[in-house]
């Protein structure tokens, strides 16, 4: 052997530089004999050369203990570094070949829940992007796919992979995969595991094994997860023909995971958080995420698995593309406007906040130095709009026809987005030249109008320009479908929605034939994802909130309307105009909407959102004044709304829990009703609902709104003794008491909590419950005196040595720094300098720090 140990310096990966690998994998077989510090991993991989590209057999390893290697039955020379194994091309035989190789690893000290880790007694993986290298010496890459068969060795009653069971017996399980399938979406499972059963028919008769695995005590927990499950099965037969293809699919719940959930092949992999629900400890949100999220990897099986990425740039080809599905199926399980509306919410709040900072990026990334760092709001989210755009430009059925064009053409491969985008070209005969621009080029557009009519027609002057991102300083104009109607001053609707599409900078759409002028509706369903600004008064937007036939536009009205509100109390020290209380009580009141929808519109702009919103109007945001406008707004809403409060909270009693959507929404609705209450009512109705409750939903609602009224000391006492057994909740119960605080207090409130028993960094939910609300509570950490800056990077520079990936995801927090006023910015550098500064600091966070500097 011979051993260049050196360690490799982090280097900058380029898309332009792909390059085929030099070897093709045909069949896998790896043996695993566990045991918590010292796990055996045989393999043995048929590898055949790539007659187009012929080089060195390279393999990926990290972490790894080689006990021995043969090719062929033979040993061979190798040489070895901490992130390599590579055989030359002249030591290997000429054509197909057999590697075999032996490791040792410790799951029990991966504290990065990266490849094989333990969690609270059980064995699992987390492959993606780059994790099998740290089980075996493998082409970690999604290009190179295999068929595999996995053998597992432990006395744990419960042994799971990938694929179909093919035997077992007493401390051993042999399961086969017989779809070929990139490392990253290798599983392994191994527990003291209980199995929520059941079965699914597929559309060609084919009988289908379900289970949820989870501890023993969670069991009551599954029952609704499984029937999200199901539905998204039906769903992606019924809506895109496809079909599953295995006898078995098996999900596992895992306390300790980095991100929500994972697709690994017949073996999904889901943090707790994301697939355990019961009514009694899990609130309305908390049962929609596990549905959309269930549905999310479960679609994965077809986009992302079947047809899978080239390489990691490609990532928004299987995450856009899904997420686009996921948001398809929430939306025929409960309520299009009401998902639509949440989705943009979650937009501006990450992706936007995103696309104006220094963590700018294209959906497709050009370069990164740690992949990790690009599970990001841009290609997922973002990435998912781009769907929405394409279909909304070619239409529902050349849509439908390109998928299956792509399903068909693909299937079996690993693919790019030009891969993609041909088939839509090739369906409808359009060029997606202009178009595939979305993909590349960083930034919001920020689109403006202009109004004008004369005689019989209306013309709407659109002008876009997207501001410079990092490496990007001069952009071109995209391609925006702008869905428009337009509505008569009785409030009929002369013209229903329509699509225009816009391909320059400046473009002009007249409409003739209206016998006077409308009032336009624009940027229906929020049909592209710009920022849009639009000069017109609060009469035309209360009267778009009265009448607007588009559900989200209805919503943005009332949106601006509190925008500006809050604006001018923030910068002019105004009361909140009547007109605009008017409107939003009239709203709040009409039982012909649905209560999820007045529940959407009676929420306020986030202090995250004012801040960004002051900032591009060119101010400095003043993160306490923000606050206080904000609790003043809540104060005044309170006052004008306490005659219909009361009666309101106590009609919106939607009986017995059912997580769907009616009931949800008009929990939802209840529980805006009770935080405005709890103003004026000395906490009486909310804590009467804290003692009756039976629901989660509206036990944690009415300690919220208590805490929220900066009261509810009793209650979050009586809230621990009640849940302390229940880490799920605590999660909760932390996490409310960080969200809450008021913005001097938010800093000592996070250092106290750190120092309960119940805390555990080594927990993601746990941390993020902390860590994360204290980033989310944007008065409280960006506290005058810098403490919440200090107290969030002393937990990261600790977190980044036992779990890089999280702590780089935390470091988001700090990526809005340069909206402040110099002595917060100062503040902010002197941490990240400070994080930057510890030695060995992992390359995830290396790289986002440093890319958060600029
Ligand atoms: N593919 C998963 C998300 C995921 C990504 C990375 C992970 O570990 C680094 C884990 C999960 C999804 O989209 O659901
Ligand atoms: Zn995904």
């Amino acid at each position: 052997m011979k051993d260049a140990s050196a360690p490799t310096a982090p280097q900058t990966i380029y898309l332009k530089d792909y390059a085929a690998p030099h070897h093709w994998v045909d069949t896998v077989h790896l043996t695993f004999t566990l045991a918590p510090q010292a796990t055996r991993v045989l393999s043995r991989i048929a590898f055949v050369p790539n007659a187009e590209n012929p080089g060195d057999l390279v393999l990926n390893g990290e972490q790894l203990t080689l006990l021995s290697l043969r090719i062929d039955g033979e040993s061979v020379e190798y040489a070895v570094t901490d992130t390599h194994l590579t055989v030359a091309q002249a030591d290997l035989p000429s054509g197909a070949f057999t590697f075999e190789a032996e490791v040792e690893i410790s799951p029990q000290t991966n504290t990065a829940l990266e490849g094989l880790y333990m969690s609270s007694g059980m064995y699992c993986t987390q492959c993606e992007a780059e994790g099998f290298r740290k089980i075996t010496y493998y082409p970690d890459r999604p290009d190179v796919m295999g068929v595999f068969t996995v053998r597992v060795e432990s006395e744990l009653p419960v042994l799971l992979s990938n694929g179909n069971p093919v035997a077992s017996g007493k401390g051993w399980a042999e399961w086969h995969d017989p779809w070929k399938k990139p490392a990253y979406l290798f599983a392994l499972v191994a527990g003291d595991l209980i199995a929520h059963n059941d079965s699914f028919t597929t559309m060609s008769g084919k009988e289908v094994d379900l289970n949820i695995y989870v501890r023993k005590g969670d069991e009551d927990k599954c029952a609704f997860g499984m029937a999200a499950l199901k539905a998204s099965m039906t769903w992606d037969e019924e809506v895109y023909g496809r079909e599953y293809d295995l006898d078995i699919f098996n999900i596992v719940a895992v306390d300790d995971f980095n991100m929500g959930a994972m697709e690994n092949k017949g073996l999904n992999i889901f943090n707790s958080s994301c697939v355990l629900a019961s009514p009694e400890t899990s609130t309305d949100a908390t049962f929609e995420r596990v549905e959309g999220i269930i549905a999310h990897e479960y679609f994965h099986n077809w986009t992302g698995n079947r047809i899978t990425c080239r390489d990691w740039f490609q990532l928004c080809l299987k995450e856009g593309l899904t997420v686009y599905r996921d948001q398809m199926f929430s939306g025929d399980m409960r309520s299009h406007p009401v998902k639509r509306i949440e989705e943009v919410l979650q937009l501006r709040a990450r992706q936007f906040r995103e696309d104006n900072g220094p963590l700018a990026h294209p959906v497709r990334p050009e370069s990164f130095v740690e992949i990790n760092n690009f599970y990001t709001a841009t290609v997922y989210e973002k990435g998912a709009e781009i769907i929405g755009m394409l279909r909304r430009l070619v239409g529902d059925e050349a849509y439908y026809a390109g998928c299956a064009l792509y399903f068909d053409r693909f299937d079996g491969q690993a693919v790019t987005i030009e891969d993609w985008l041909a088939c839509f070209a090739q369906v409808t005969g359009r060029d997606l030249a202009q178009f595939q621009q979305w993909y590349s080029q960083a930034g919001t557009p920020r689109l403006s109008v202009t109004e004008a009519f004369s005689g019989d027609s209306f013309t709407l002057t659109f002008t876009q320009e997207t501001p410079p991102t990092p490496g990007q300083a001069v952009k071109k104009p995209q391609v925006l479908p702008i869905a428009v109607g337009l509505i008569a001053a009785d409030g009929t609707e002369v013209l229903p929605t329509t699509v225009l599409e816009m391909t320059q900078a400046s473009q002009s759409f007249t409409f003739s034939g209206l016998a006077a002028r409308p009032t336009a509706s624009i940027l229906r369903d929020f049909s592209a994802p710009v920022i849009l600004t639009r000069d017109i008064d609060a009469t035309t937007r209360a009267f778009l909130l009265a009448h607007d036939t588009d559900p989200f536009n209805k919503w943005e009205m009332g949106r601006m309307l509190a925008k500006d509100t809050l604006i001018a109390m923030i910068t002019r020290n105004e009361a909140p105009a009547g007109d605009y209380l008017d409107a939003l009580k009239a709203v709040l009141t009409d039982d012909s909407l649905d209560p999820a929808f007045r529940a959407l519109t009676l929420g306020l702009p986030s202090q995250d959102d004012l801040a960004q919103t002051l900032f591009d109007a060119g101010q400095t945001p003043d993160p306490m004044a923000i606050y206080e406008a904000r609790e003043a707004l809540r104060h005044a809403l309170a006052h004008h709304f306490a005659d219909v409060l009361p009666d309101l909270f106590a009609q919106l009693d939607a009986g017995t829990f059912k997580p769907d959507a009616d009931g949800s929404g008009k929990r939802s609705l209840r529980m805006s009703v009770l935080s405005l209450l709890s103003l004026i009512d000395a906490g009486k109705a909310a804590q009467g609902l804290f003692e009756s409750a039976d629901n989660m939903t509206e036990q944690a609602g009415s300690l919220l709104a208590l805490l929220g009224a900066g009261k509810g000391e009793e209650e979050l006492a009586s809230f621990y003794a009640q849940w302390f057994h229940d880490r799920l909740v605590m999660d909760k119960w932390f996490m409310m008491q960080v969200a809450t605080a008021a913005p001097l207090e938010a800093a000592q409130i996070v250092a106290k909590l750190t120092q309960h028993a119940d805390f555990n960094a080594k927990n993601p939910n746990r941390f993020r419950a902390v860590f994360g609300a204290l980033a989310a509570n944007h008065a409280g950490f960006h506290a005058p005196d810098g403490g919440g800056y200090k107290l969030l990077a002393d937990a990261l520079i600790d977190l980044d040595s036992l779990n890089p990936q999280t702590t780089a995801r935390l470091c988001t927090a700090f990526e809005t720094w340069r909206r402040y006023d110099g002595d917060r910015q100062s503040m902010i550098r002197d941490q990240l300098m400070r994080i930057l500064a510890k030695p060995d600091l992992s390359r995830d966070t290396t790289e986002m720090v440093t890319r958060i500097l600029g």
